[in-house]
This record gives C-alpha cells, sequence and structure tokens, in this order.
C-alpha cells in the first residue's frame, strides 16, 4: 500500500508504527499474519479484492458507552477544547490511525466529522469547514472516501424517523443532512452513498400509516438520487438493509425486502446494497445469505464487516473473525466477480472493556487477516477443489435434452407430465451436505 503514515501537529497513537506483513510464523501482535496487500490471488492483489475501509464513527467517535453507561474510553481528541477543535484533532487522529493500518478506504456520518448545530446554515458552514481538511488529508496520504451518509437518528428531532417521519417538517430537516452530505461526497471523490434507515420503521402499527410512509421515502430518495446525479455524483447510492434496531421494525428488512422497495420505486438502476453481516443474522439469516441474495438480484454494492454472536440478539457490531463467515462472504464475492466500487467497511467496534489504545489496531488487525484467510480458501475452492463441479453437477439434468428445454421456456406443464412418465421413478440422489463441509475444513486448515 502506497499510503505514507499521516502525523499531524500531534501523534495520537505514539509507541505504533505502520503496521507490517510478517507472515504466520510472527508472534507480533501488531503484524499481519495472512493480509499481504500486494499478494496476488488470481488476477488482483489481495488490497483489490478486499478494498478495506475504517469508519469513522465506532474507531473515534464511540467511546464505548452502553444502555448501562457511559463511554470507558478517553479519546485525547475529544478534550482539546471547543468542539471544532475536537473536530480538527480527531481528523488527524483518524488519519494517522488509517495510514497506519494500511487500508485505503475510510467512510463516515456528516456528525461524525463536524460538529452538529440546529442552526441550518452554521451545520452546514461546520461541515464545509471539516470537508476542506478531509480533502487536504485525502491528497497528502493517498486516502479514498468509500461512502458518505448523513446521521438521521441519533439527533432527537429524528425519533420518529426521519424521511418516513409523519412531521413534513422533519422530512425536510433530514434533506439538509443529506443534500450536504451527497455535496461532501462529491467533494471528496466518495464512490457510495448509502442510506442506513436509522428510524426509517415503526414502534407500533397502531399509530403508523406504513404505506403513507413508505411512500415518503421512495420520494425522498428518488429526489436525493436526482441531487446527486445533478451536481456530478456518479458512484452508487446503497441502501443499508436491518430488520429492527433501533425500531421494532425497520423498512429495509433485508436484501429481499429492499430489492422489492427499490424496484416499486425505479430506483434499483441507481441504487445497490450495501449488506452487513449483523443485520443479515438478525433479519434470520446468515451472512451469505444475504449477500448471496443482494448478488443474484445484481445488487451487491457494498459490505459492513462485522459480526454478531449466538447469544445476545441485537447488533453487537463486533469485528469479523469467524473464518466459516468470510469464506461464506468472499465465495459469493468472486463468484458474483469482486464487489466492484464497492468495499469492506469495517462498521465494528472493539468492546467497551477494551480500553488501550492499540486495541483498535489489534481489532482490524484481526478482521483484516480473517477476510484475507477467507479469500485464500475461496479462491482455493473455486479453483483448484471440487466444489464448483460438485455444485454444477447437481443441476446437471437441466444442461441438455427436456431439463434444457425446461429452462428456456420450451415446455409446457403436460410436457413435463409426460416427461415424468417416459422417466419413470426418480432415482435417490444424495445432497451429501457433510462432503461439502469436510471440503470447506481441509481448505481452512491447510
Ligand atoms: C447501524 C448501521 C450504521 C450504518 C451507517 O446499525 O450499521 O452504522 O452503517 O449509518
Ligand atoms: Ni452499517
Ligand atoms: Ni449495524
Amino acid at each position: 500500500m502506497s499510503t505514507q503514515a499521516f502525523i499531524g501537529a500531534r501523534e495520537f497513537f505514539p509507541g505504533i508504527g505502520t503496521i507490517p506483513f510478517e507472515g504466520r510464523e510472527s508472534d507480533n501482535p501488531l503484524a499481519f499474519k495472512v493480509y499481504d496487500a500486494d499478494k496476488r490471488i488470481g488476477g488482483k492483489t489481495m488490497a483489490e479484492h478486499l478494498r478495506f475501509a475504517v469508519c469513522y464513527w465506532h474507531s473515534f467517535c464511540n467511546a464505548g458507552h452502553d444502555p448501562f453507561g457511559p463511554g470507558t474510553r478517553h479519546y485525547p481528541w475529544d478534550q482539546v477544547g471547543a468542539p471544532m477543535a475536537n473536530a480538527e484533532a480527531k481528523i488527524d487522529a483518524a488519519f494517522e490511525f488509517f495510514t497506519k493500518l494500511g487500508v485505503p478506504y475510510y467512510c463516515f456520518h456528516d456528525v461524525d466529522m463536524a460538529p452538529d448545530a440546529d442552526d441550518v446554515g452554521q451545520f452546514e458552514r461546520n461541515l464545509k469547514h471539516m470537508v476542506g481538511l478531509a480533502k487536504e488529508r485525502q491528497q497528502a496520504t493517498g486516502m479514498k472516501l468509500l461512502w458518505g451518509t448523513a446521521n438521521l437518528f441519533s439527533h432527537p428531532r429524528y425519533m420518529n424517523g426521519a424521511a418516513t417521519n409523519p412531521d413534513f417538517n422533519v422530512v425536510a430537516r433530514a434533506a439538509v443532512q443529506v443534500k450536504a452530505m451527497i455535496e461532501a461526497t462529491v467533494e471528496l471523490g466518495g464512490e457510495n452513498y448509502v442510506f442506513w434507515g436509522g428510524r426509517e420503521g415503526y414502534a407500533s402499527l397502531y399509530n403508523t400509516d406504513m404505506k403513507r410512509e413508505l411512500a415518503h421515502m421512495g420520494r425522498f430518495l428518488t429526489m436525493a438520487r436526482d441531487y446527486g446525479r445533478s451536481i456530478g455524483f456518479e458512484g452508487s447510492f446503497l441502501i443499508e438493509p436491518k430488520p429492527m434496531e433501533p425500531m421494532k421494525h425497520q423498512y429495509d428488512f433485508d436484501a429481499a425486502t429492499s430489492a422489492a422497495f427499490l424496484r416499486e420505486h425505479g430506483l434499483d438502476k441507481d441504487f445497490k446494497l450495501n449488506i452487513e453481516g449483523n443485520h443479515a443474522t438478525l433479519a434470520g439469516h446468515t451472512f451469505e445469505h444475504d449477500l448471496q441474495v443482494a448478488a443474484d438480484a445484481g445488487l451487491l454494492g457494498s459490505i459492513d464487516a462485522n459480526m454478531g454472536n449466538p447469544q445476545n440478539g441485537w447488533d453487537t457490531d463486533q469485528f469479523p473473525v469467524n473464518l466459516y463467515d468470510t469464506v461464506g462472504a468472499m465465495l459469493v464475492l468472486l463468484r458474483n466477480g469482486g464487489l466492484g466500487a464497492g468495499g469492506l467497511n469495517f462498521d465494528a467496534k472493539v468492546r467497551r472493556e477494551s480500553t488501550d489504545p492499540a486495541d483498535l489496531f489489534l481489532a482490524h488487525i484481526g478482521g483484516m487477516d480473517a477476510f484475507a484467510r477467507g479469500l485464500e480458501v475461496a479462491h482455493a475452492l473455486i479453483e483448484s477443489s471440487p466444489l464448483e463441479g460438485w455444485r454444477g453437477e447437481r443441476y446437471a439434468s437441466f444442461d441438455q435434452g427436456n431439463g434444457q428445454r425446461f429452462e428456456n421456456g420450451e415446455l409446457s406443464l403436460a410436457d413435463l407430465r409426460d416427461h415424468a412418465e417416459a422417466a419413470g421413478e426418480p432415482k435417490q440422489t444424495s445432497g451429501r451436505q457433510e462432503a461439502y463441509e469436510n471440503l470447506i475444513n481441509r481448505y481452512l486448515v491447510r
């Protein structure tokens, strides 16, 4: 990676240098064991396949608060002085971290980077100022923006939703932030623009006109699309599905629901999906399931890389270290021909109990190594194991004869009946799930 470590007027992670690749034999916790940015896998380098991004909110804003207590981490950039001075220190800390870690991309919400303000003009000025600083730092380091987004869920004015709020004045206020952040994304050369439906959903259906709220959401996203295109944004808009939390029901429930919504509103040419691991599991799916649904719909845009755990039924946003998840995800991605202009954004946070500055590095190193290993294993499975052959063979009866005619729409139901009579009772064919599972394990441990 060509990114130079950025150290501003003050170093926020002293004693930690650029994270090197040292390989599997290394016992240096601050080194990559698998992720070797320039190593070629198939036709691309690991960096080109994985397109890692660090998120601003969990890494530099969230100090570990939970519903039972305040943050546990004392960020030096939060203690400089006035809100703008803190924001300026925070951006230096962020770029120092990005470049020491050696990722090519980052992502942020408006109010992660710039101080919020109720006054519209003040909010816009704050964001403009910080975007100017971000642009300078991007130019100095080669860092790029994977996506920008607006936080339409933290401020109390959005308690009943943003685009789906029953009060038009709130819907309009949400447009202030979305307009400003689309402009910021264009200014910073951002490759995508994300809508995660924060509080777009409901807590009770008794007081909710769901049809009207969804129509408002379609209208709002159409306006955002049109504005973005009018000011030269050429990237993808992304919807990030999530089934619940904070609302009881979130409208962008999962990939299938969001794909249907986009098609219904004629937005599927400009919008794709940003699939998050922990959101898929909250919806009762697996991470790879929602990735596959998005890929099959031609809507796989980007990934928020994280994981939950089987015990807690909420979005714990843990760093993704489960190799089965990363192998499964990378199989979907490689078969899809990659992520295009998307990336793997670590929408993940260190635990509240993790209070050393180094923990943020360790967490990202673990996630990057897990995805790098997932990439190696998935590539080997596709290129040199029997996996693709086995899977293809299961459907071989559709490759010729009447099976092929069926796929081509050339047979009627009566034709199927006649085929069945001629073919006789179908012979039993094992699904051999255990053989597939053993194959994945064999490639994982070798
Ligand atoms: C919350 C979401 C959020 C989005 C960005 O669950 O994952 O972090 O990615 O607004
Ligand atoms: Ni997310
Ligand atoms: Ni999330």
